[in-house]
C-alpha cells in the first residue's frame, strides 16, 4: 500500500528542501545585518532578532499543510513562518530594516512581520499574547461559516501563562477549528521545559480543556510534520481544536542578545547531538535515499537562493524609510468599515 509520503512528488519535494535552504540563508543574513557585518552598519536593529535555525522543518512542514484560505499566526520566531506562507524574501527583508516597502509598512520589524495577502497574521512579541487572536480569528471562521482552519504555533514557553488557559478553553467550549502547534524547543529562554512545567509532556493538557490530544511529531523531519498537521487541521474543520507538539531544537540563543548560549558546556554535547538531527541534513538525506543523482539540484538551489537572499538585501537597502504619513497609516480604523467582515478591514 502506498504511503502518504509518496503522493509528494520528487518536484514537490525539492521546492520544499529549496524553501528550508532559503529560510535558513534568509535568518543567516538577517544576523549578519545584525551583528556581524565588518563596518558595524548594523542594518537590522532592534533590541532583539529572535532566529529559528533548527526549527524549518517544523516551519515549512507545518504551514504547507495549510490551504491558500487557511490563517496562520505565530510568536517572534516568525520569519521562516512568513517565507514558507509565501512572504516574498525582499519584502521581508525591508521589514527586518524597517523601510516601507516592508510587509508590515516597516512598523513592525522582525517580530511583528504579518502579510495579509496570505492570512499571516503574524509575529507577536508578547509571549502567548496571539494565543487568544487565534481564537478570535477561528470564531470568525466559524461565524461567518467558512471552510478554513487556523494553524497557531506557540512555544512550550507559552503554554505555561494565563493566555494559553483562555484561548484553548474558549476554542474548546466553542470547538473552533484550530491547531494549537507548540514548537517543543524544550526550552523558554535559558529554562529547561522540566523546570519550569509540571507535565512536560504538553499534548496532555489536552485532556484539561476536553480537546483532541494530538502527536508529539519528529519536529525535525519535514514530512512528518507536514502528514501531522494536515491530519491535525483535517480534525479541526471537522471536530475542533487539537494540541499536538513538534519536537525540535534551536541551534542558536534565544536572541541576540543571549551571550550565555555559545558559552555553556553543559551544551556543547547536546547541541552536537542535535546538529545531527539538523531538518536540512534529515530531508537531504531522505531525498538522496529515495532519488538519485541530485548533485545539479543541489547546486541549482545554491545558487537561487544565494542570488534571493542577495537580491532582497539590495532591495531593502535601496527601498525608502517611511514618512510621517506612513507611521500614522492604520493606527485609527475608519468606523465606516467595522460593519464588515473584520479580517478585510
Ligand atoms: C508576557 C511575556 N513574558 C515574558 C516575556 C519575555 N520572554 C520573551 S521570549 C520568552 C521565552 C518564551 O519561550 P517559548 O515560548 O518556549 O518560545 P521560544 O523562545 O523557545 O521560541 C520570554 C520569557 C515576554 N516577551 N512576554
Amino acid at each position: 500500500m502506498a504511503t502518504k509520503t509518496e503522493t509528494l512528488s520528487k518536484e514537490t519535494l525539492l521546492t520544499w528542501y529549496e524553501e528550508m535552504v532559503l529560510i535558513r540563508k534568509f535568518e543567516e543574513m538577517c544576523r549578519y545585518l545584525y551583528f556581524d557585518e565588518p563596518d558595524k552598519k548594523r542594518r537590522i536593529t532592534g533590541v532583539y532578532l529572535h532566529l529559528a535555525s533548527g526549527h524549518e522543518a517544523v516551519h515549512l512542514g507545518a504551514v504547507k499543510a495549510l490551504t491558500a484560505d487557511d490563517h496562520v499566526i505565530t510568536a517572534y520566531r516568525d520569519h521562516g513562518i512568513g517565507l514558507a506562507r509565501g512572504v516574498r524574501a525582499d519584502l521581508l527583508m525591508a521589514e527586518m530594516m524597517g523601510k516601507r516597502t516592508g510587509v508590515s509598512g516597516g512598523k513592525g520589524g522582525s517580530m511583528h512581520l504579518a502579510w495579509r495577502p496570505v492570512n499571516f497574521w503574524g509575529g507577536y512579541a508578547i509571549v502567548g499574547g496571539h494565543l487568544p487572536l487565534a481564537t478570535g480569528i477561528a470564531l470568525k471562521v466559524r461565524y461567518m461559516n467558512e471552510p478554513n482552519a487556523v494553524l497557531c504555533f506557540l512555544g512550550d514557553g507559552a503554554s505555561n501563562n494565563g493566555y494559553f488557559h483562555e484561548a484553548l478553553n474558549m476554542a474548546a467550549v466553542w470547538d473552533l477549528p484550530v491547531v494549537w502547534l507548540v514548537e517543543n524547543n524544550l526550552v523558554g529562554m535559558g529554562t529547561r521545559i522540566e523546570d519550569s512545567t509540571g507535565q512536560p509532556e504538553l499534548v496532555k493538557r489536552a485532556i484539561a480543556y476536553g480537546i483532541k490530544e494530538g502527536p508529539r511529531v519528529d519536529g525535525q523531519d519535514v514530512i512528518k510534520v507536514y502528514e501531522a498537521v494536515k491530519e491535525a487541521l483535517d480534525h479541526a474543520r471537522a471536530h475542533g481544536p487539537v494540541l499536538m507538539e513538534a519536537l525540535t531544537y534551536r541551534f542558536e540563543g534565544h536572541g541576540v542578545s543571549d551571550k550565555q548560549f555559545d558559552a555553556r558546556d553543559d551544551l556543547k554535547h547536546e547541541l552536537e547531538q542535535w546538529r545531527t538531527r539538523d531538518p536540512l541534513v534529515v530531508f537531504k538525506a531522505l531525498l538522496d535515499k529515495r532519488y538519485k543523482d541530485l548533485d545539479d539540484d543541489y547546486a541549482r538551489i545554491e545558487a537561487d537562493t544565494d542570488k534571493t537572499v542577495q537580491d532582497a538585501v539590495e532591495f531593502a537597502v535601496n527601498s525608502p524609510e517611511p514618512g510621517y504619513e506612513d507611521l500614522i497609516a492604520n493606527v485609527y480604523v475608519d468606523s465606516d468599515l467595522v460593519h464588515g467582515d473584520p479580517l478585510k478591514l
